[in-house]
């Protein structure tokens, strides 16, 4: 969606980056382009306004134009802004309240609400395990029960029995009593559209939202219509008071201009994208990564590793010395984990190996879990010096003197260590390669070499 954009952003920053020193001057110039990008992207000029003008004032900061790459710099800072501007962190529906939850989606006719519906569903049953319901409201549009009910049966979800001349807030009582009988975790209830916004419509879904009090109000917003999304988006969040935002047909050729500007205009986060017609065609909306596919990935991959290399060149270097001869050691990997942390990705690690680019790309989707992450920090705390620099001694009652030091389970300490082992031997093989024949690694090998995040559940 974000194609002509990334394209305009594209030829504006390789011109920046082939300079070596950067005048305010030419920072300004930049984002004068960077400014005309976004409003043919169709973004709100508020929205604009206000990203321009933040942008300016960081990137004409002395530790930007005097660093050694002002252009990288300048590209993270944009690319830092865009993060902001679609919300900063990843919004997940929210389903913390007693079950039945009940989530209550609404939008303009034709929006993809129905569709949305029964692709939320499918990803709650399918993926989380949940046992889900579904609920047609739409009394107005004849068979748009029966639409719901024929997706439903596509995807393998219950859906209301339909009670025919009932009113909506009656079937969305009756959906949250059936829910809470039959002992279901989430109710989904899916609403009539309007061509426009309209007070009885209006009326209507704050009345079935004062009865069943959903946890969250969930607006379908057609990404294609652009500006207009927004504006629908903030009537409806006046009036109903949606809690979260999902966006369809971005698998159509829109400029990107609502999603930009969404979060920014009504306060409210994006949390799910329709990708296509089918059921499974349903994203999360992850901020850092619609950035970094708004900047083109491979130069913020790059310039994140410029980032790391100015803050910390020398530990780099000694550090990549270190995996090339494969004696990277516990400490190494605690000093890893904590850069990621800060860093929050995976590039921190990566960046160390030079021509790697590509293969980084494609694992971006990797997450890292904090949590997982100060878990294994803690583990290699709690062991002395020596075992850190020489795992080999570490037999069982080591190992369980270090688990009950860190809070941990003895099986989590093996698996820490199963995993360094892994990525140390990889590392080893990666340093003996030439650059070229880092560029061909395998998917396999690449994930070999991820670092054990996750690796520890709880
Ligand atoms: N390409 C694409 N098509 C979608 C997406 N989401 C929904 N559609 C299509 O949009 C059309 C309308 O979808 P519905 O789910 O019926 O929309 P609705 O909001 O329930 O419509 P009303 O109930 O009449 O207000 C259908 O043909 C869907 O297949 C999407 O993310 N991408
Ligand atoms: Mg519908």
């Amino acid at each position: 969606m974000f194609d002509s954009l990334t394209e305009r952003l594209g030829e504006v920053f390789t011109r920046l980056t082939k300079r070596g020193a950067l005048s305010e001057g030419d920072v300004a110039e930049a984002l004068r382009e960077v400014r005309v990008a976004l409003l043919e992207a169709d973004v709100a000029l508020p929205v604009v306004k206000d990203f321009v003008k933040e942008v300016q004032a960081r990137a004409v900061g002395a530790d930007v134009l005097k660093s050694v790459t002002p252009g990288q710099m300048v590209i993270k800072v944009v690319h830092d802004h865009l993060i902001e501007m679609l919300g900063g962190e990843t919004e997940e529906l929210n389903l913390r309240a007693t079950p039945p939850v009940a989530l209550l989606v609404v939008g303009l006719q034709g929006s993809g609400k129905t569709t949305s519906v029964a692709k939320i569903g499918l990803r709650l049953t399918s993926i989380e395990k949940k046992k889900v319901l579904l609920a047609s409201l739409d009394v107005h549009r004849p068979a748009a029960q029966e639409q719901l009910r024929v997706l439903g049966e596509q995807a393998e979800i219950n859906t209301l029995p339909v009670i025919d001349g009932q009113v909506p807030v009656d079937i969305a009582k009756r959906a949250m009593e059936a829910g809470k009988l039959g002992g279901y975790d989430v109710v989904i209830l899916d609403t009539a559209g309007r061509l426009h916004i309209d007070e009885a419509l209006m009326t209507e879904v704050a009345a079935v939202r004062d009865a069943v009090q959903p946890a969250e109000v969930l607006l379908v917003a057609d990404a294609l219509t652009g500006q207009d999304a927004v504006n629908v988006a903030k009537s409806f969040k006046e009036r109903v008071g949606v809690t979260g935002i999902m966006l369809t047909r971005i698998d159509g050729d829109a400029r990107g201009g609502a999603a930009l500007s969404m979060r920014q205009v009504t306060g409210c986060p994006i949390k799910l994208l329709g990708t296509g017609e089918k059921l499974d065609a349903l994203e999360a909306f992850h901020p850092d990564r619609i950035a970094s596919r708004i900047l083109g990935m491979g130069d913020v991959v790059s310039l994140v590793e410029k980032a790391a290399e100015t803050i910390d060149k020398e530990d780099a270097e000694k550090l990549e010395a270190k995996f090339l001869k494969g004696q990277f050691d516990l400490d190494d990997l605690a000093a890893q984990l904590r850069q990621m942390r800060r860093m929050g990705g995976l590039e921190g690690l990566m960046a160390m190996l030079p021509g790697v680019g590509k293969a980084k790309r494609q694992m971006a989707g990797a997450n890292i879990d904090e949590r997982s992450l100060l878990r294994q920090e803690a583990i290699i705390s709690s062991m002395t010096l020596k075992e850190r620099r020489s795992v080999k001694i570490l037999n069982g009652s080591r190992r369980r003197r270090i688990a009950a030091g860190a809070g941990v389970e003895i099986q989590d300490v093996n698996r820490l260590l199963k995993q360094y082992r892994q990525m140390a031997g990889m590392m080893k093989k990666v340093g003996k390669l030439s650059r070229k024949g880092r560029k061909q690694l395998s998917q396999q090998d690449l994930k070999n070499l991820i670092p054990p995040q996750g690796g520890i559940p709880r």
